[in-house]
């Protein structure tokens, strides 16, 4: 059997995009909140402040923070062993920089703890998962300023101190990397110039670090991860200006997690900041922090790979589909444009296994795609199992073949959430159906499509059955 045994089986959600409830129970706002909804080449607006009429997905999402009971009682009842999902910093901290925090934000957590321990299933939360309090961008420039470093470890010690005992596995920062591809959704950074970027990541990595020694003087029991957008290229050609072009693409992705792993800053990076003109901001004491606090797992979403060469260069912008200047012309593509690569997959676990010698996890994977709900209410998604079936199977050749060691598999959005890119709802990765359109209208009633029966008899065959149909 190539899964092993207590192999975590299951899915992953972000606060900001299933909550709502945006400003519920004294929660303050947060960048994913003044963020308006868009489409596939429709880039969402970030706007100063809420305008009135103006629909923003993450106010209402799914209304996971009244359906929470129910929504987890589906995860049980698809054998969910592990739930990741995200704290809305804002309802902890509305500000961000408060003293103390809201009580009634952690009360709601705590009822997401106890209807997954009534289920049995392993929590693994995110710390911060595109959600920073525009507190901290308006008053302080946000992760630019080191004082923000300081808020959100008065956040992570909050967390780490009240679920001691409770949550044993935690990442700090969702997608670190995308500080280079999207910094205001990363860490509330508008600002296009490198430097900024560079002085902010280097905040949070500092941030991470800290929070992770922290996490485990709190309780030794306690395993923290990095996250990584998964981006992953292959050279455009065997042109070595492609090939150094793809490493240099690759270098400017990996480093983030290479100080995670490695503890301090990769020389090729200290070179290229140097050649920038960019100083990092430095202070006594860091370098230790970085070393100590190294991660005891790297996570990492995986949805598709990307050509890059000797083209590919500078300041990318987007999500996962992101422009390099290359097609690959081997590959299909979902309807918004992402390759579907599930051979790449292996690939990736190998590389990141290979460089950094870590158990891994598989914290996102899964299909955006249009469903039809048919008259009687069902929703038949061949696509999405198929999508599915052929990841999991060459995540299992990895594990058999390659020996490398897999914590996990949660796939992006078991249940129908609002896109992190574009802010639709049509654009579906759920096994769950939920009835909200992409104007927040609908009955929010979930329902199960093909894919749920599917997933489900992957789990309690522990991934046997993904043969039966292969
Ligand atoms: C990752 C993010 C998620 C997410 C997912 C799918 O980058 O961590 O928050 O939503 O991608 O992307 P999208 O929702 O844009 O399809």
């Amino acid at each position: 059997m190539a899964f092993p045994d207590g192999f975590l089986w299951g899915g992953a959600t972000a606060a900001n995009q299933c909550e709502g409830a945006f400003d519920a129970d004294g929660k303050g706002l947060s960048t994913a909140d003044v963020m308006t909804a868009g489409a596939h080449g429709i880039k969402r607006r970030v706007t100063p402040e809420l305008e009135p009429g103006t629909y923003y997905p993450s106010h209402t999402a799914i209304d996971h923070y009244h359906h929470y009971r129910e929504d987890i009682a589906l995860f049980a009842e698809l054998g969910f062993t592990c739930y990741r999902f995200s704290v809305n910093w804002t309802r902890i901290f509305p500000e961000g920089d408060e003293e103390q925090p809201n009580e009634a934000g952690l009360a709601f957590y705590d009822g997401i703890l106890d209807e997954l321990e009534r289920h049995g299933i392993e929590p693994l939360v995110t710390i911060s998962h595109f959600e920073t309090p525009l507190g901290l961008v308006e008053k302080y420039g946000s992760w630019e300023n080191r004082a923000v470093v300081d808020c959100y470890l008065r956040y992570a010690r909050t967390l780490f101190t009240r679920w001691r005992g409770r949550v044993h596995l935690w990442l700090t920062f969702n997608e670190i990397n995308c500080m280079s591809t999207q910094p205001w959704v990363a860490a509330g950074i508008a600002s296009e110039d490198e430097g900024v970027r560079m002085r902010a990541a280097y905040h949070q990595l500092l941030a991470s670090a800290l929070a992770t020694q922290m996490a485990h003087e709190i309780d030794p029991a306690n395993r923290v991860g990095a996250m990584y957008a998964g981006h992953f290229a292959y050279p455009a050609s065997p042109d070595p200006a492609d090939v150094i072009g793809t490493m240099r693409f690759m270098q400017r992705m990996l480093f983030y997690l290479d100080v995670m792993c490695h503890g301090s800053y990769p020389p090729y990076k200290l070179r290229e900041l140097e050649r920038q003109g960019i100083a990092l901001p430095v202070e006594p004491g860091d370098a230790e922090a970085l070393a100590a606090g190294t991660v005891d797992f790297v996570s990492y979403s995986y949805y598709n790979t990307h050509v890059t060469g000797a083209k590919t260069r500078g300041i990318i912008k987007g999500m996962n589909g992101l422009d390099t200047g290359y097609k690959n012309p081997h590959l299909n593509r979902s309807d918004w444009g992402w390759t579907i690569d599930p051979t790449g997959l292996r690939f990736s676990l190998n590389l990141l296994y290979e460089r950094y010698r870590r158990p891994l996890m598989i914290v996102e994977n899964g299909l955006g795609a249009v469903d039809t709900v048919e008259e009687d209410g069902s929703v038949h998604d061949p696509y999405r199992i198929a999508y599915m079936r052929d990841h999991l199977l060459e995540l299992e050749c990895a594990i058999e073949h390659d020996g490398v060691p897999v914590m996990g598999y949660t796939m992006w959005g078991p249940l129908d959430i609002v896109s992190a890119s574009t802010g639709e709802m049509k654009k579906r990765y759920g096994v769950i159906y939920v009835d909200v359109d992409d104007g927040g209208c609908g009955t929010f009633a979930r329902s199960r499509k093909d894919s749920f029966a599917w997933y489900q008899k992957v789990i309690a065959t522990n991934g046997a059955s993904l043969h039966e149909d292969a």
